[in-house]
């Protein structure tokens, strides 16, 4: 993904997205992408700026104020909306039109190694998707030289359990309620067979 870029004015961006709006067709509408890109992804980003401006916490890195801002209680809009920001532009790159299929190469060998198959994968994928109780996120994750399926709640992630992310899947309601109502499963069977970005994934194994 994009790194954190800055304006000259040194506040946070709304980074572009991947694709056009309606390029998840039929399987996440324009309207969704519109909505959670346009709104909910922008609005984490103004949140952000306002909470930082004035602090020195505004010249950091988009990482850096997510990992200074982690497990404080005073911090904590601030961890919050850097950290959506951060889950958000990962989101858009975990998916592409033409995605799902299967890994390839390393990730792919790895993902046997690790899960004993690709099912297995998409089945305890689906089960932390499905099981996430309220809002949250499903990822494929390396920790330490293993893959796991994990999922985080609200606006948590890998990064600050040591854990280097690979893929994630947003399941908060706004992500699908347009689109499946209130069926996540479907939303992330779709996910899974339509839209992965096994592409990035690799690319984020290294
Ligand atoms: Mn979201």
């Amino acid at each position: 993904m994009q790194p954190a870029l800055k304006e000259e004015s040194m506040a946070f961006i709304l980074p572009a997205l991947p694709y056009a709006p309606n390029a998840l067709e039929p399987y996440i509408s324009a309207n969704t992408l519109s909505f959670h890109y346009g709104k909910h992804h922008q609005a984490y980003v103004t949140n952000l700026n306002n909470l930082v401006k004035d602090t020195s916490l505004a010249s950091a890195s988009l990482e850096d104020v997510i990992k200074q801002s982690a497990g404080d209680p005073a911090k904590a809009g601030i961890f919050n909306n850097a950290a959506q920001v951060w889950n958000h532009t990962f989101y858009w790159n975990s998916m592409k039109p033409n995605g799902g299929g299967a890994p390839k190469g390393k990730l792919a060998a790895q993902i046997d190694k690790d899960f004993g198959s690709l099912d297995k994968f998409k089945e305890a994928f689906k089960q932390a998707g499905t099981t996430q109780f309220g809002s949250g996120w499903a990822w494929l994750v390396l920790d330490g030289n293993t893959l796991k399926v994990t999922k985080t709640g609200n606006a948590d992630l890998p990064m600050v359990h040591g854990q280097k992310a690979l893929l994630t899947m947003d399941v908060w309601e706004h992500a699908y309620y347009l689109d499946y109502q209130n069926k996540r499963p479907d939303y992330i069977a779709t996910f899974l067979d339509k839209l992965v970005n096994w592409d990035f994934a690799e690319k984020n194994l290294g």
